[in-house]
């Protein structure tokens, strides 16, 4: 495949030590060798692979020498793309980055689309989608654990894993084209239908253990998406602060504090949390309040655990309880908070609400009751077993839909087998997953679902 050589700012935009401008494409090199003024007249396009080299960059308008650089000269396919990769390291800074850019740009490059760099390394067979798109939850990892699931699918974990069920599928269609030759052979028939259950039930059961990882994935990659909720004026946003150990939130006595959602992640005691201080829940005459508790209201429906706080020095509500009935069916931790004053809440009453749920009562004015909470948060997550380990995680929210979709295809090919359908019938379904798998990783996928994953990277990947 020709492309067209490319060019982008591949460090954060900033002041920083250095910056990096990137090039990939057939003249990447020769177009870097145009600028550059080595020492002693070394031309980039001289030298070995894989080495760096001191100079300067001329502007080739002016002939003033525009930056101090070092360049890197990485030659194809050794490379992130496979193609011939330039690295010109500056100073980092705006101007000298962008005096860099436009001097390649000017000499012939063109510059880069977001994730252009990554979809080469895609586009020339590096590596597959999957691996593409775990270059991307890398960036993005808000978490160790995150990243190391980052990692291994990089490595290609999930698409070992893929490859492998699709030829499972692959030696299955096989033999079902062997019956559908030689129909007259019953006992061929007989073995195909055998073979298929079989073989169709094991790319099942897979596929549904990766299903069952893809919570866990989910959260490993985005946190525990943890909403604090309550009345006003209980302790939300105190509650938020004192786990984040930092005074993130705004606390006053005022009801009604809280207005939008606070977004915080955290880490307690090794469970990634995503945490959500929402607007104390009321009915309210105040617009910006109410779309405040509007908001909340969203916010709990995709909540994987909800912090429920209650207030000691205060009589139960009908307003707590409606917050009880709206969390129904969730993981809940109920916060009884206040206990420093004096008590008027009926706890066997919030007893019976609480159900089976963990109750845990705070002074969070008086940091007590904090630790029994970070433990009844651990306790709740690793009940669920979620260990890091070596397993593959499905996190990806592309990936899970289209393990949902094979599921769903590979069940319909062995209820078919099983209720005697015609074979070419089941082998539709068969080509299906077989295809549904494929997408995963890239393959039979469309150019436009390329172009659009691609554009979601930044700038320079
Ligand atoms: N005595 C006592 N006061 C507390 C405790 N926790 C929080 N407060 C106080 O209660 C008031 C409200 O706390 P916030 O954390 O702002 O409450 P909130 O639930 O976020 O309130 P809204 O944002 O208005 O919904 C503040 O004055 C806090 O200092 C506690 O354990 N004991
Ligand atoms: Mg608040």
């Amino acid at each position: 495949m020709q492309l067209d050589t490319i060019a982008a700012i591949s460090t954060p935009m900033g002041e920083g030590a250095i910056a990096i401008v990137r090039l990939s494409g057939d003249r990447a090199i020769e177009i870097a060798g145009t600028l550059f003024r080595g020492v002693g007249g070394k031309k980039l396009t001289d030298v070995a692979s894989h080495t760096i080299h001191y100079g300067h960059l001329l502007d080739l308008k002016t002939m003033e020498v525009a930056e101090e650089v070092m360049v890197s000269v990485m030659k194809g396919p050794k490379t992130f793309t496979k193609e011939d990769v330039i690295e010109i390291n500056c100073h980092g800074g705006l101007v000298s980055v962008n005096r860099v850019l436009q001097l390649v740009l000017n000499a012939g490059a063109r510059l880069a689309e977001p994730g252009e760099f990554t979809k080469r390394a895609f586009l020339n067979g590096r590596i597959d989608l999957s691996q593409a798109e775990a270059v991307m939850d890398l960036i993005r990892a808000k978490t160790d654990r995150a990243m190391n699931v980052a990692l291994g699918q990089m490595d290609g974990r999930l698409s070992r894993l893929i490859q492998k069920l699709r030829q499972e599928i692959l030696e299955t269609l096989a033999h079902v084209e062997v019956n559908i030759d030689y129909p007259e052979y019953d006992d061929v028939e007989e073995m195909t239908h055998q073979l298929l259950i079989e073989k169709a039930t094991y790319v099942k059961k897979e596929i549904e253990m990766l299903l069952q990882t893809s919570q866990q994935g989910k959260i490993l990659r985005e946190g525990l998406s943890t909403v604090i909720v309550g009345r006003p004026n209980v302790g939300k946003s105190s509650l938020l602060n004192s786990l984040v150990q930092e005074n993130k939130a705004i606390v006053t006595d005022i009801p009604g504090t809280t207005r939008d959602v606070i977004e915080e992640y955290v880490n307690v005691r090794g469970v990634p949390l995503r945490l959500l201080d929402t607007a104390g829940i009321r009915e309210t005459e105040d617009i910006v309040e109410r779309i405040g508790v509007e908001r909340s209201r969203q916010v709990l429906k995709e909540a994987d655990l909800i912090l429920l706080v209650l207030n000691y020095a205060d009589e139960l509500t009908p307003e707590d309880e409606n917050i009880f009935k709206a969390v129904e069916g969730m993981d809940v931790i109920v916060i009884v908070n206040k206990t420093d004053l004096p008590q008027k809440i009926d706890l066997a009453r919030v007893k019976g609400l609480a159900k089976d749920h963990k109750l845990v009562t705070t002074s969070l004015l008086e940091d007590v009751g904090v630790n029994e909470l970070e433990e009844a948060i651990a306790s709740l997550f690793f009940a669920g077993s979620i260990e890091a380990g070596d397993m593959t995680y499905v996190s990806n929210s592309r990936h899970i839909a289209l393990l949902n979709q094979a599921l769903h295809a590979i069940e319909e090919s062995i209820s078919g087998v099983e209720a005697g359908v015609p074979i070419d019938i089941v082998q539709i379904d068969l080509t299906r997953t077989w295809e549904l798998l494929g997408e995963i990783i890239g393959e039979s996928v469309h150019e436009s679902l390329i172009d659009q994953l691609f554009s979601q990277f930044c700038l320079g990947k």
